[in-house]
């Protein structure tokens, strides 16, 4: 007889939802009664939860067992794993963060630890690896993100704040009461508008753009895909080729200049450098005047597009927003700089539905009606080393200890790691240049995981620790992006031996004689008080009512009220620029800025302008790689999370990972529908499955980020991570971001018997240490 279904309130990156448990086992995944568009990953989840995939027991790699430090790390992806007892594998860990510490320092720990964890903020582990590192004497961190590192740093100098590209913008009932033209570089595209760190309650961004559209809001999308345009949407899309946005809006903002027609007085009262800016729109410091027929030759777009649009953007309550893959880009500093730069031309900031925003529809929640109020958050603790460095560098620093980069003004030393401590993230996803990646993983002495799953990362381990799902424990999510907080109930006993982040750092913590310091004396639920504790402090300072803890947890959630008037951005600073100043140098839009020119940098130059990417169509050495690679956000999962879930599977063809491609490019190539291509350059190759798309900008291939990382040494790729293509260098030394769209590649069909895809199977893992 079948014990009876028992039903449990839970959350995920992709939306809260009910999980629903009959004989220990996760069934189904019911979407949150609120929810007025369900992400399809949730259909992922039952089958992972359970999935062979799961790393049952501790496991250590056999060459570290052999030689523990001195190992071979070139074995790491290659090596067999022998499972030990958590005594064992917990000692191993200690003895290594002792030894690395007393005798490298404990800056020569690596706790960066990137990655997007869980929903669940207590147990979130990347937040609980450096409590637990910082508690026990620091290591070395990483600065900023993947997703819009580099407009964190440049927003800053240019507007005082990088709030703006958090999600914080002029709102969706401001848009549709106030705006006429909505322009979007980047796009629109709602596979993106699935996942929100921290999870949602609602998945409001269809709803919202129907209602905009209904109001007569008109879109226009800039993008190198019509795909980018929501079906239903009507929106006029304008191809353009990658990299070559800033282009673009220089080319309107000149358009304006020279009809006489730009905001002059905004420009004057609301900004400096404007003229800095005139001279060099209109070729005073290079000969070249950036007229709309200049862009044409870059970006592709006609001239007469280019001005006809920034007209109509001057006459209409326009509003501008830029999708982050903009800057996620070789040189992604000029977009950011140059679409900020012709709101101000166009007038348009700070008045209701008007002016410039990022990322509307690169995360859910983005310009969500909220008011501005905490989310549950968990503290990290100080890092007793200061030993940081900008996310994306992670391969440079260990290839190169000791060699000196910049990194906005200043210059540092890369540290010598010795040893790498990692859980909640998948290097093996999110870095550019794999096979670089390959090679500096060889490098450190120890490399320790925890994971859920046998991912690439855990693969390339040493030292591998089971960690529990979000299902097998007690937590509280949300995010500031969306109006419900989350009570996560414990659904599961944990699978197979795995454990909370949370305890093995606090058994680790205890061998090393500081646990009350990691700790503080909380148990998970205590910590889930307390998380609830500082929110609902913070609720009610701001006039908000929180509710009793337990009533929360009784009811699984709690909302806070709608705000009473849109937010609207830059609105206070607009009226009254003395009164609100922004927080730059100069208290206004920096359209030229003086600290930048200080730092003397030729890669980011003190105003907005025109930088041609290291790789672009436009560049000689598309001569000999003739295609730009996006490697969009995968429509079916959360980066790497959950490829194995029905909801990725059902997205790959023949196994592998879809590249789309225009019809021109696969008949020169004489590649037809779903034949298995080779996608390379002078970095990698990778295989992927060639879908033809009329919607796709010639000269333009896509291939989405995701796929579990397979390959050994240099060789193919054989899954489709388009990782082993992207190039690995820094936006520029200002922000130092990922480029992670930057990169020319060449597409050909695979003639050869195809190589078995391994990544998604149970690595077989017989041997048990005699010590178990
Ligand atoms: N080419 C290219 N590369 C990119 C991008 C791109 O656009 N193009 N985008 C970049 C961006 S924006 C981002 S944010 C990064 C994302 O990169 P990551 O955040 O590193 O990607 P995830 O796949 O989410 O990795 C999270 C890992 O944590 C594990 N995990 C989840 N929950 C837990 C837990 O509770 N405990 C433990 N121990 N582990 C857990 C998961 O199994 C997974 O392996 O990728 C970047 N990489
Ligand atoms: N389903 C799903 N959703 C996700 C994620 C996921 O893994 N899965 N990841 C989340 C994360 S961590 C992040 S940071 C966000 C990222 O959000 P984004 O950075 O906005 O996402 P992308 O998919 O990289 O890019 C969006 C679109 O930009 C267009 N584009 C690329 N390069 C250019 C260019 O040079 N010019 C113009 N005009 N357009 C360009 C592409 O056509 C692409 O479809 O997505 C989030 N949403
Ligand atoms: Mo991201």
């Amino acid at each position: 007889m079948s014990e009876k279904i028992r039903r449990y309130p839970s959350l995920s990156h992709w939306g809260a939802f009910t999980a629903v448990v009959a004989d220990g086992r996760l069934i189904d995944c019911e979407p949150f009664a609120r929810d007025s568009a369900p992400s399809d990953i949730l259909r992922s989840m039952p089958a992972m939860v359970h999935s062979p995939l799961r790393v049952n027991r501790p496991a250590i790699r056999k060459g570290w067992l052999r030689d523990r430090h001195l190992s071979d790390g070139s074995e790491r992806g290659r090596d067999g794993y022998v499972e030990v007892s958590w005594d064992v594998a917990l000692a191993a860990v200690h003895s290594e963060l002792q030894r690395v510490r007393s005798e490298h320092g404990s800056e020569a720990i690596f706790g960066g630890s990137y990655g997007w964890s869980s929903a669940g903020r207590l147990h979130h582990a990347r937040t609980q690896t450096h409590r637990f590192l910082n508690a026990g004497g620091g290591c070395t961190n990483q600065a900023g993100n993947y997703s819009w590192g580099t407009a964190q740093f440049l927003l800053p100098h240019v507007i005082g704040s990088y709030t703006p590209v958090t999600g914080r913008v002029t709102d969706w009932n401001s848009v549709t009461a106030h705006t006429r033209l909505f322009i979007a570089f980047g796009g629109m595209p709602l596979r993106n508008t699935q996942i929100t760190s921290g999870g949602a309650g609602d998945h409001p961004v269809s709803g919202q753009l129907e209602r905009a559209r209904e109001a007569g809001v008109e879109f226009v999308v800039i993008s190198p895909t019509r795909r980018d345009v929501p079906a239903g949407l009507e929106a006029r899309w304008i191809p353009i080729r990658p990299n070559t946005d800033a282009a673009l809006m220089l080319a309107m903002m000149q358009a304006l200049i020279a009809d006489g027609i730009h905001d002059e007085t905004f420009l004057r009262t609301h900004c400096v450098g404007f003229d800095a800016l005139r001279a060099y729109l209109e070729g005073k410091t290079d000969g070249i005047t950036k007229t709309p027929e200049w862009a044409q030759a870059i970006c592709d777009v006609p001239a007469t597009v280019i001005r006809e649009l920034a007209r109509e953007a001057r006459n209409v309550r326009s509003m501008l927003t830029c999708a982050w893959s903009l800057q996620r880009a070789h040189r992604g500093e000029q977009p950011y700089w140059a679409c900020i730069a012709l709101a101000a031309a166009l007038g348009h900031i700070g008045m209701p539905g008007g002016g410039v925003a990022f990322g509307h529809a690169s995360m859910n929640g983005v310009g969500n009606p909220r008011m501005e109020i905490a989310g549950p958050a968990m503290e990290s603790g100080r890092n007793p080393t200061g030993s940081v460095i900008p996310v994306a560098r992670v391969t440079d620093m260990l290839l190169h200890p000791g060699q000196a980069y910049e990194f906005n003004g200043r210059e540092s030393i890369y540290p010598d790691i010795k040893m790498v401590y990692w859980a909640g993230g998948n290097p093996f996803h999110h870095q550019q240049d794999l096979n670089r990646l390959s090679r500096a993983w060889a490098k450190p002495q120890t490399i320790v995981t925890h994971e859920i799953w046998w991912t690439p990362m855990a693969r390339r381990s040493d030292i591998v620790l089971p960690a529990t799902t979000t299902l097998e424990r007690n937590d509280i999510g949300g995010s500031t992006r969306d109006r419900y907080v989350f009570a996560m109930h414990q659904a599961l006993a944990p699978i197979g031996s795995s454990r909370n982040d949370f305890d093995i750092y606090r058994e680790l913590a205890a061998l090393g004689g500081y646990e009350e310091a990691y700790t503080q004396g909380r148990d998970e639920m205590a910590w889930i008080r307390h998380i609830f504790d500082s929110m609902s402090k913070a609720w009610r300072d701001s006039g908000c009512e929180a509710p009793e803890f337990d009533a929360f947890w009784d009811q699984g959630y709690v909302a806070i009220p709608e705000p009473k008037r849109p937010f609207v951005l830059f609105e206070d600073f607009r009226h009254d620029p003395a009164g609100h100043p922004l927080r730059t140098p100069s208290g206004r839009i920096e359209l030229y800025s003086e600290k930048i020119a200080g730092f003397g940098y030729a890669d980011c130059p003190p105003h907005p302008a025109w930088l041609a990417p290291a790789e672009w169509l436009g560049s000689p050495v598309a001569a000999r790689w003739p295609l730009h690679l996006l490697t969009p956000q995968p429509a079916g999962k959360l980066h790497s999370q959950m490829d194995g879930g029905k909801a990725s599977t059902d997205l790959k063809i023949k196994g592998r990972e879809a590249l789309h491609i225009s019809p021109a490019d696969a008949k020169d190539r004489r590649i037809s529908q779903h034949d298995l291509v080779k996608v390379y350059n002078d970095r990698g190759a990778c295989l992927a499955v060639a879908v033809i798309d009329a919607d796709l900008k010639p000269g333009v291939v896509m291939l989405p980020t995701g796929a579990w990382f397979d390959a050994v040494d240099e060789g193919l790729e054989v899954h489709g991570n388009p990782n082993v293509l992207t190039m690995d260098v820094g936006t520029s030394r200002l922000t130092q971001g990922s480029s992670a769209q930057s990169a020319l590649v060449e597409v050909a069909p695979w003639k050869d018997a195809a190589p078995v895809v391994r990544a998604l199977e149970a690595p077989a893992i017989t041997e048990l240490a005699h010590n178990a």
